[in-house]
């Protein structure tokens, strides 16, 4: 039989603070501005909000350098906008999870400032720590993600400690019983409170191996860091600890894990963690060294294929097309062009909500918001792009109009630009001066517009976060890929038995006509936006999609 779960038929949206209200004028967005919102998220229907960190912090990382886990943001507001926020979700049928950043905390966090003291103080054991090599430099080859080595010198206590991302993000050593005692206090603490789960942060690198063996020649850092020897381990007593004791969902950042490690940590039968964010969707596109490199559609459906597969009757997974480390799927996977930008909107909207897997919607994507056009390195606030660009001057190898256009086609900042409520200046996301400039075009490209359309990208994103809610079959029928070699069409259908739902996307903007096959039979539309169906035979105008429902006869 079928076990109904309430994450598993949620539809998510991801809610990057910093970036989407703010109600008082500083610049940044804050809790009273979500507040705001409610009845936006509300309407557009989805039922679970994974908040980016809220948590106190000096912001080297925007938040995932948390300086006290138990402390509300100033920025952001205080506990009680935080009690309020989670009291209006609720009334509204619309669960929360928050971020957990454990792999690491700020270095102004207390434990670090204490750790900082010396070799004998009472949290030095909390973070990682070593000698200098005999040479008297970094321990071994590491390194970070934010350029640089993951060693920074101590000259107090003449040793190192790790940071697998910035100088001020020091690695916690999960390996010490009593630092993983009090991430399980602060998670209780949030738990208590009424938050439904947690979003893991870089979950995968929190098991470090002890002899921190040197990273070998042509591995990726996030491969080589991810699934330690006690990952597993301390999952299961995380779970056995504190989740087991309340109705709460996770979803763990799979970066570096690859296709078997993921199916491990989400297989209900081990107890580990209910779902994951698997990279493939986020990596296929870049080469071996990061740049955007082309791809074929084919490829792009073997990561849906995959992440299908990967759920093989004993654990879940998620669909995202975007986060806040990343760029605007419809100026990555589709087409930004005034022409096409709405259409391919939607079509990138009902793969996302049509796939099997929990989906994650980011703020902003459901209206079809674009990349910024940037022109200066200046205009970046993002820490992995000034880091990179500054070490690129150091070692005399910045070419700024090559650096420009790669990171027009890759920076994070990109996904991070203000939420474009309206046509007025900042696009009504401020009355004062936005942290990180608002895309230009939020004078055509914003909620308010796209709520006054009649059939635009938010009513159909609407439509079928609806339809999703109203077909058991999209959340757990069994994924077939009708047409893996096709070139522009991605076809899958959603069977439970013999009856179910077919998906049909045209992902160009040249029109095509696609059979179904006969075994998917009688199909009736549900949802299109543009395409028609005559017997088994759809005809797609450039960049449509239509789901049929097939077998009810
Ligand atoms: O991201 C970690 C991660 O897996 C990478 O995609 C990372 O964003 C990239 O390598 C940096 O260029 C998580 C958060 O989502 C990200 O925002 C944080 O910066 C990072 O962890 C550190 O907490």
């Amino acid at each position: 039989g079928m076990r109904k779960i309430w994450w598993k038929e949620a539809v998510a949206y991801q809610i990057y603070p910093r970036s989407f209200m703010d109600s008082d004028g500083d610049g940044v967005g804050d809790l009273r501005g979500i507040i705001g919102k409610l009845d936006y998220l509300a309407e557009l229907g989805v039922d679970l909000i994974w908040l980016s960190p809220h948590y106190d912090s000096p912001n080297a990382d925007n938040g995932y350098d948390i300086r006290d886990y138990r402390k509300v943001s100033e920025q952001f507001g205080s506990m009680e906008d935080f009690d309020a926020l989670l009291e209006g979700l609720h009334a509204r049928g619309i669960r929360l999870i928050v971020d957990l950043v454990v792999n690491h905390s700020s270095d102004e966090h207390a434990w670090f400032a204490e750790a900082r003291q010396g070799r004998d103080s009472a949290t030095r054991d909390y973070y990682i720590w070593r000698d200098p090599a005999p040479d008297g430099g970094v321990p071994n080859n590491w390194p970070s993600f934010f350029s640089g080595p993951a060693w920074t010198w101590d000259e107090a206590s003449g040793q190192y400690y790790l940071h697998l991302f910035a100088q001020k993000q020091p690695d916690l050593n999960w390996d010490n019983p009593a630092l993983r005692g009090e991430v399980w206090d602060l998670m209780r603490f949030w738990l208590d409170k009424g938050v439904d789960g947690f979003r893991m942060d870089v979950i995968p690198f929190i098991s470090k191996d002890p002899t921190l063996p040197a990273l070998p020649e042509g591995v990726k850092p996030q491969r080589h860091y991810a699934e330690g020897p006690k990952l597993h381990d301390y999952l299961r007593e995380m779970r056995r600890e504190v989740l087991s004791h309340y109705d709460c969902a996770t979803v763990g950042e799979g970066n570096g894990l690859d296709q078997e490690q993921m199916r491990r940590v989400v297989d209900e039968r081990r107890e580990e963690l209910d779902m994951i964010f698997q990279f493939d969707v986020v990596e296929f596109d870049r080469d071996a060294a990061g740049n955007p490199r082309d791809w074929t559609l084919p490829e792009f459906k073997e990561i849906f294929a995959r992440q299908a597969a990967s759920m093989d009757g004993h654990g879940w997974t998620t669909v995202y097309l975007a986060n806040h480390d990343c760029t605007r799927p419809v100026s990555r996977y589709g087409d930004d062009s005034p022409e096409w930008r709405a259409a391919s909107t939607k079509v990138l909207n009902a793969l996302l909500l049509t796939q099997k897997g929990t989906p994650f919607l980011y703020q902003g994507d459901e209206f079809g918001m674009t990349n910024f056009p940037f022109t200066e390195i200046g205009q970046f606030e993002d820490i992995a792009v000034r880091n990179a660009w500054a070490a690129a001057e150091a070692n005399g190898t910045a070419d700024e109009a090559a650096f420009l256009a790669r990171l027009n086609r890759t920076s994070r900042d990109h996904s991070r630009t203000p939420m474009q409520w309206n046509a007025a200046p900042q696009g009504g996301f401020t009355t004062g001066t936005p942290w990180l400039a608002v895309n230009p075009n939020h004078a055509t490209i914003n909620a308010e517009a796209a709520l006054a359309e009649v059939d635009g990208p938010w009513q159909f994103t609407r439509d079928l976060i609806a339809l999703r809610k109203a077909q058991p079959a999209l959340v757990y029928g069994d994924y077939e890929d009708l047409a893996p070699d096709h070139a522009a069409i991605f076809a899958y259908s959603r069977a439970i038995g013999g009856a179910g739902i077919a998906v049909v996307l045209n992902f160009g903007a040249e029109a095509q006509v696609f059979d179904l096959p006969e075994a998917l039979s009688a199909p009736q539309v549900l949802l299109s936006s543009g395409a028609t169906l005559q017997g088994q035979s759809v005809s797609l105008p450039g960049w449509t999609a239509l789901i049929c429902a097939w077998g009810q006869a």
